[in-house]
């Protein structure tokens, strides 16, 4: 069905995660964590990504030249990335958000972020303000709380995504978990 001119669309791009990683990630977790149950809440591992960056609310137009930018660009090389264990923001101590870090290919990872910020500017978006920080939101934790001792006890999870595309991904919210839905998929090298 054609999409109206006026249809505005929440948008980030993201890497999504293939379902085997996916669902051993999740199983991995039920059995390394010492009562199976992370604090706060976690989003389904359906809707387990990596951001590169978040977008928000855009227009079709705003829509199209962002593809069309994407499509332009050279996105590097297809590159495996690992996983390493935990970090929160904004700190252990006080997290609002836990987070499964990444291991190697993180500096992969960093240029195919470069790659994807500097189309988005290209499209005319405003460049984001913040340092890029590759992370898997676990869970978000409201209040926040102490996750030190988890911190710790999470070793490196030995899991391997072969990263070979990037995905736009409309964003759903509303009551319950969001819902994100893949629109395109750019390839890397
Ligand atoms: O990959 P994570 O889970 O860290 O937190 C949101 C999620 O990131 C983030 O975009 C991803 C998909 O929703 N996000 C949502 N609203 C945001 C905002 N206003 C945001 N990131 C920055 N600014």
């Amino acid at each position: 069905m054609a999409r109206s001119e006026d249809t505005v669309r929440r948008i980030f791009i993201a890497v999504d995660l293939d379902d085997e990683v996916r669902y051993g990630l999740a199983a991995h977790l039920s059995t390394a964590l010492p009562d199976s149950l992370l604090p706060g809440s976690s989003p389904p591992p359906v809707n387990w990504h990596i951001t590169l960056r978040f977008l928000g609310k855009m227009d079709q137009v705003a829509y199209e030249v962002l593809l069309s930018k994407l499509d332009s660009i050279e996105l590097g090389r297809r590159f495996d990335l690992t996983f390493s264990g935990f970090g929160a923001f904004p700190q252990a101590s006080k997290a609002t958000v836990l987070w499964l870090g990444t291991g190697g290919g993180s500096d992969a990872l960093d240029d195919l972020a470069g790659s994807v910020e500097a189309a988005v500017v290209d499209a005319g978006f405003m460049p984001e303000e913040r340092p890029f920080h590759p992370h898997l939101t676990l869970s978000r934790i409201r209040p926040p709380q102490d996750v030190s001792g988890l911190i710790e006890s999470m070793a490196t999870v030995p899991l391997t995504q072969a990263v070979d595309h990037i995905t736009v991904f409309e964003s759903h919210l509303g009551g319950g978990p969001a819902v994100y839905v893949p629109l395109e998929r750019f390839d890397l090298g």
